[in-house]
């Protein structure tokens, strides 16, 4: 199966919701305040954020008053704009030859993805040819460590542990130097989940960056925050919280296949104006991939 059908599947409970909810409402009927409110509850259901979901039903609100609407003349609507807002963010991760290793630090809130998106991601960048090593930099839990290496296992992936509740800011720093002996393209350093507002767990994620940058300046190249699509719009305060304590470059979100608020890709696209790099539709390893802003659009509003 290709990533796109399953895209289409992994966003079928937004798109059945959204799609259904949609035709429910414009099936013979004039575009008024009453259908425009109901259009944009849907919206904010799906997780778009009122204020998108407000402008979206506005504009269309104006463009189309009065007249006699299809539940698909909607969709369409819907499936530009969406497609329009997500095109500048929809960025796949890159890796740069200047640099080896490239360093790609994952972070974010416990149970987001974060692990599992390293073992996704390292695996595509080995089948491109790139030579990859991970860090398990999560000391904190035994079984974080175990994980990973099931990972790396899985794609031949060599992973460097440090002992258990060592200090991750060491098990990363001898990482790094053993990438660079063995002329390591892509390291991934895998962190432990932390709170935003645990001012203890992010220190010690700055005291991560802080020593990379002790072997070359310009390291993390990518820190990479994941976040999980059914956390709805706590996503975004949690961009915001990671975004001041470090410099996070990019965003990967996870779980849109279980959920009905995959709206949230959109919103976090416009809100903390961070490249998308990819989004995870299930639990295997080929589930994570870049995403093209239209398909996304029109699967998220049931349309072909
Ligand atoms: N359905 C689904 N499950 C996912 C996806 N990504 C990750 N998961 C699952 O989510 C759970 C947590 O994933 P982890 O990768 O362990 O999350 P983590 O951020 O490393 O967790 P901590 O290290 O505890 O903070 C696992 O059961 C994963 O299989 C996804 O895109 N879809
Ligand atoms: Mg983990």
């Amino acid at each position: 199966m290709s990533f796109l059908s399953r895209l289409k599947s992994g966003l079928a409970k937004t798109s059945g919701k959204l799609g259904g909810g949609i035709a429910a409402i414009f099936t013979k009927r004039k575009l008024d305040n009453a259908s425009l409110e109901e259009l944009e509850e849907l919206l904010i259901e799906a997780d778009l954020g009122a204020s998108l979901a407000h402008e979206l039903t506005s504009e269309f609100s104006k463009q189309r008053f009065d007249k006699e609407i299809s539940s698909e003349e909607v969709r369409e609507f819907l499936a530009g704009k969406i497609s329009d807002i997500l095109t500048p963010y929809a960025i796949p991760l890159t890796t740069c030859n200047d640099h080896q290793p490239n360093i790609i630090i994952m972070v974010g809130v416990n149970g987001n993805g974060k692990t599992t998106t390293i073992g996704k991601l390292a695996s595509q960048f080995k089948q491109q040819g790139k030579k990859v090593m991970i860090a398990a930099a999560d000391t904190f839990r035994a079984a974080a460590v175990e994980q990973i290496q099931v990972w790396g296992e899985r794609s031949n992936i060599p992973v460097v542990t440090g002992s258990f509740q060592a200090d991750p800011a060491s098990v990363a720093f001898q990482a790094f130097e053993k990438a660079k002996t063995e002329k390591i393209d892509v390291l991934f350093i895998d962190t432990a989940g932390r709170l935003q507002n645990k001012t203890n767990l992010m220190a010690e994620l700055q005291k991560i960056i802080k020593v990379l940058k002790k072997i070359d300046e310009s390291a993390p190249h990518n820190v990479l925050q994941v976040l999980d699509a059914t956390t709805g719009q706590n996503a975004l305060s949690q961009v915001k919280s990671f975004k001041e304590m470090v410099n996070v470059s990019g965003l990967v979100i996870t779980k849109l296949d279980g959920t009905a608020k995959g709206g949230i890709v959109v919103a976090l696209a416009r809100e903390a104006k961070l490249p998308i790099h990819a989004i995870g539709i299930g639990e295997g390893i080929e589930d994570l991939d870049s995403f093209n802003p239209k398909d996304f659009a029109r699967n998220f509003l049931d349309l072909e």
